[in-house]
């Protein structure tokens, strides 16, 4: 949870006088080290890649090896190898750790525990052919988990901690042609560590590329450039400051100038919505490199961020680094996997939770077009088990180890247009530190805005960031009338800043709901400008059980002594970067184009969401459906408005549909062209307007059968009752279990709820009250005239809650009518999780089709993305493979449903109203039971369907706000129907 508080400097316990501190534990950031630099992805320096195989070795302290492997000539014969980059833990060496925000070890600042995993890295490399004579070099390291000694050819050059930024040693003197040998230790605990405490694995190691750079005479040390956009005069301005100087040139706008010499001219700005760049170069006397110059101008004003002039809305993700199989270590291809996923699902800004991630990511953001928040590598979070005593960031003794952090991210990423947000970092508390980074990044860099999520006062910030706030607080500030917090005066200058959820919409597991909700605020307000889910993906680790199924693993699964669990499994993208229902949520609500409208009258609504891009890069196409299918179609001819407008457009005449047919309209916005990130063609945005509505199912009430007796069985119509119990035993010739009454669900993660969210964790609650073994008690079986009725009450162990249920069964031809009514008794304080029927039907019947909400799934608050239509599936494919199962797979408004297996037998049930659809070859219950995907047995005989008449909302609760009033399912009288008839 946040610090909401400044808290005072408390003085350390004094201990007994003892020697200085080891390297990995005293407080600096390092030594032996060079000043950070802009980082180039591109130069005309020689460039060596270290990484590849190294030999390795793991001891179990920081002192169990002495330093000698780093001479020259060490036998390094017995050591095992590893990749660099890479984890060791991920390599067959220990194991990684996975707690939220606990320490796991002692606190006790800067101090580490003696079993401290140290891993000595060895290689040795030669120079290549062609290596430049003259000039320096450096060693450059992009990222080592969490603290490194590093010796070159026997010479020690130094230490580093900060573990997501890079470190640099100058090399040149020590080189030699052939033979030289590169040692590096690294620890995985050091005082850094207590700086590191973000919610993700522990993952030590040399996790990023190790070079060598060549650094000729007279080479750029650093460049800093400043490409700025005057909405107004449509210009931007360009100065490049570099060290030494040396000239600019960017041939596209015939620009040939002095570095810290600046120009005005007309220019193409640079957006997320429209990412344009001007190649450039820069030269030295001994060094080239190119440059990717976007113009752009961000400001706070008027209490808005804007960017060129225009508010922008963030649609954004929070990003870890992440790969189920090597970590933290990301290759090139994964960032930019990760990118097109995002713009292909509208997403438009990243912040880069919690540390700088791998320098390459900005140059991508840069092309394909994504607004940045780039985080410095710090969190403190463990602090709050001791209400923040202690904290670092609070102790002016971190204060330089703080500073060159923030030091660090500014000048490797300083030079990256998608970059419009420093932020300090996350869960860290407050403190003279981070007002230190803060005043520290201000000077070096006015031309962005500065983040920090931490303090309510904002007194180091220019944006007002909050985690998780529910909707109404959303609301609350949009319109600007928060309730006081602390100081009048930053009281009043926070009330002034723009708003931004940093973390929202936690989408751990099943969810997150309440998206529209949060999107409507958004929108309707100038000052909430958007915020970033969290989170982008699961962070689950590649295992296998014992017999080789693979699965993806969380906290315990590698015997940790503390660990949180699935809270590592939070997002939009399973581990193997698949969409997760929740991602395809977002992208529809998140779309920059709104199409509604009034079908019956055949008009439409376009409404351009963008920021800066009119509508002439999509086209536009209808559809006229009848019952799911299409029956007319064509494209749409939209003008091409311009940010913020909208249009009424006629439809054309629909054609004649038979009467009592629902009908519809489905109108989508594509590319119309190939981008970066998707090709012609990819869908955007899309609406469906009802023309005609649903005239409900009549399902034949006339003439209704009457049933027959047998011994120990009632017929009535295609359908064979058990005598004693009223069950349903088969539909002609299909064996059927059930329907019954249901109200279980597999509690999700949002249904369970946080620990420190006592009140509607209703996952617990609905356990507690039994509703996974509810018992069934008949009181009647009343076959008459014209049907079946069947009396049941529904209730569990130990209380006197129950659900007084009748059933009431009738038949015409082939078709099977169920009515049922659904009284609650008793004080029923919780929600239901949902309310309906659970049958089992031949696992043969392995493919579904339905004309009803799809193709994915949704729940009552997660609902956006899905449409009507007419859909098939394998009833393997309706599952969402949760990385911890839980509930999964319910199709929202459905009217009929089919099961049918390959020979074309099964059954097709309607229902009215319509229904939620699930099928699953496992048990509720089972469902519930399993911890990783490889649990879930699928059952030989079993199908099992649920018709549920109604669904408990989703909410947020794993990290934010319960399910929204409108989405509760109140236990209450219920009636509804379904249809039954066999395929045959
Ligand atoms: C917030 C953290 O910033 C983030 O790292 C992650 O832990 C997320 O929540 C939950 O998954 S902290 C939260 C306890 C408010």
């Amino acid at each position: 949870m946040s610090s909401t508080q400044h808290t005072p400097h408390t003085p350390h316990t004094q201990h007994p006088p003892h020697p200085p501190l080891p390297y990995y534990e005293d407080v600096s950031p390092g030594s032996g080290g060079l000043p950070p630099r802009a980082w180039s992805a591109e130069t005309d320096a020689a460039r060596l890649s270290l990484n590849g195989t190294w030999a390795f070795r793991l001891s179990p302290t920081a002192t169990a090896e002495d330093g000698s492997f780093a001479r020259p000539g060490y036998d390094a014969s017995g050591w095992d190898e590893i990749p660099v980059p890479a984890h060791w833990v991920l390599h067959g060496h220990g194991a990684p750790i996975y707690t939220n925000h606990l320490y796991p070890f002692p606190v006790d600042p800067p101090r580490v525990p003696t079993e401290n995993p140290t891993g000595d890295h060895l290689r040795g490399f030669d120079l290549p052919p062609g290596w430049p004579e003259g000039g320096d070099a450096v060693l450059r390291f992009e990222g080592v988990e969490s603290c490194a000694r590093v010796w070159l050819n026997g010479e020690e050059l130094g230490t580093f901690k900060g573990s997501r930024l890079p470190h640099e040693f100058a090399v040149g003197g020590l080189l030699r042609p052939r033979g030289n040998v590169l040692a590096v230790r690294v620890h995985q605990w050091s005082s850094g560590s207590y700086l590191e405490d973000q919610d993700q694995w522990w993952l030590p190691g040399i996790f990023r590329e190790v070079t060598l750079e060549h650094r000729p005479e007279g080479c750029l040390e650093d460049y800093f450039v400043h490409a700025s956009y005057d909405h107004v005069r449509g210009a931007g301005t360009l100065r490049i400051d570099a060290d030494p100087g040396g000239r600019v040139t960017v041939p596209e706008l015939g620009l040939d100038l002095a570095t810290g010499e600046s120009v005005s001219v007309p220019v193409e700005p640079w957006t997320a919505e429209t990412p344009r760049l001007y190649e450039a170069w820069l030269t030295t006397v001994g060094e080239s490199v190119p440059l990717r110059i976007g113009f752009r101008t961000v400001v706070v004003e008027d209490g808005v961020l804007k960017v060129n002039g225009r508010r922008v809305l963030f649609r954004g993700v929070n990003r870890h680094e992440f790969h189920p199989e090597s970590g933290r270590a990301v290759d090139l291809e994964t960032m930019r996997a990760d990118l097109v996923l995002m713009k292909q699902h509208n997403i438009n800004a990243v912040r880069t939770s919690h540390y700088p991630p791998h320098p390459a990511f900005f140059g991508l953001c840069d092309e394909l077009g994504l607004w940045v928040i780039d985080e410095c590598d710090l969190e403190t979070h463990g602090f709050v088990e001791m209400d923040w005593r202690g904290n670092p960031v609070d102790d002016t003794r971190w204060t330089p180890a703080l500073v060159d952090r923030a030091a660090r991210m500014v000048e490797r990423d300083k030079n990256h247009p998608s970059i419009v947000m420093w932020s300090l970092g996350n869960e860290c508390g407050t403190g003279r530190g981070l007002s230190a980074m803060a005043d520290w990044i201000r000077e070096r860099d006015p031309s962005r805005v500065i983040h920090y999520e931490g303090d309510l006062s904002c007194a180091d910030t220019d944006i007002y960031s909050r985690m998780y706030a529910p909707h109404d607080e959303v609301e609350q500030i949009g319109r600007r009338v928060e309730p006081p917090w602390g100081d009048p005066e930053l009281d009043a200058k926070r009330r002034r800043l723009p708003f931004i959820q940093c973390e929202y919409a936690h989408a751990m597991g099943n969810g997150p709901g309440g998206l529209s909700e949060y999107q409507r605020s958004f929108e309707a307000h100038e000052r909430c400008q958007g915020g970033f889910v969290w989170e982008w993906i699961d962070h689950g680790l590649a295992k296998r059980t014992a017999d080789g199924t693979p699965y993806f693993a969380y906290g315990g699964d590698f015997g940790e002594e503390l660990h949180d669990g699935n809270f590592v499994c939070d997002g939009l993208v399973f581990p193997d970067r698949t969409p997760s229902p929740g991602l395809t949520e977002y992208k529809k609500v998140i779309e920059p184009v709104r199409i509604d409208g009034d079908g019956a009258a055949g008009s439409v609504r376009i409404a351009n969401h963008h920021d800066f891009a009119d509508l002439s890069h999509l086209v536009f196409s209808w559809a006229y459906e009848a019952e799911g299918d299409v029956l007319a179609s064509g494209e749409l001819a939209v003008p091409p408005l311009g940010p913020g407008l909208a249009a009424e457009l006629k439809l054309p005449t629909p054609p004649e549909t038979e009467p009592g047919q629902e009908t519809r309209w489905t109108v989508e916005a594509r590319l119309a062209a190939t981008t970066a990130w998707a090709g012609t063609g990819h869908p955007v945005a899309w609406g469906q307007l009802p023309a005609r509505v649903r005239t409900e199912q009549p399902h034949p009430t006339a003439p209704q059968e009457a049933p027959r007796r047998d011994t120990g069985r009632i017929g009535l119509g295609p359908g064979t009752f058990d005598a004693a119990t009223g069950e349903l035993m088969a539909l002609g010739a299909l064996a059927v279990s059930g329907p019954r009454l249901d109200v279980w669900r597999a509690p999700t993660d949002n249904d369970n709820g946080a620990s420190w969210q006592p009140d509607e964790r209703y996952g617990l609650i609905w356990r507690e009250l039994g509703l996974h073994r509810m018992k069934h008690r008949v009181d009647a079986v009343e076959p008459d005239a014209t049907g079946l009725t069947v009396r049941v009450r529904v209730a569990a162990a130990a209380t006197d809650l129950a659900l007084d249920t009748v059933y009431r069964w009738t038949a015409a031809g082939d078709r099977l009518r169920l009515a049922v009514s659904v009284t609650p008794r008793g004080e029923w304080s919780c929600p239901l999780p949902r309310l309906g029927l659970r049958m089992g039907v031949p696992a043969s019947l392995g493919q579904a089709e339905w004309f009803g909400g799809g193709p994915g799934e949704g729940y009552p608050d997660t609902r956006a993305a899905c449409r009507l239509g007419r859909w098939a599936l394998s009833v393997d494919a309706m599952q969402t493979p949760y990385v911890r199962p839980q509930e999964n797979g319910a199709r929202p408004d459905v009217r009929w449903a089919r099961l049918s297996a390959p020979d074309g037998r099964g059954v097709r049930i309607e229902g009215a109203p319509p229904f939620w659809f699930t099928a699953r070859r496992w048990t509720g219950e089972q469902l519930a039971a399993a911890a990783h995907t490889p649990d879930l047995v699928a059952s030989e005989d079993t199908v099992w369907v649920n018709l549920d008449h109604g669904q408990q909302g989703i909410g947020s609760l794993s990290c934010g706000p319960g399910v929204l009033e409108p989405y509760r399912h109140r236990a209450a009288p219920a009636e509804f129907t379904f249809a039954f008839s066999p395929l045959e």
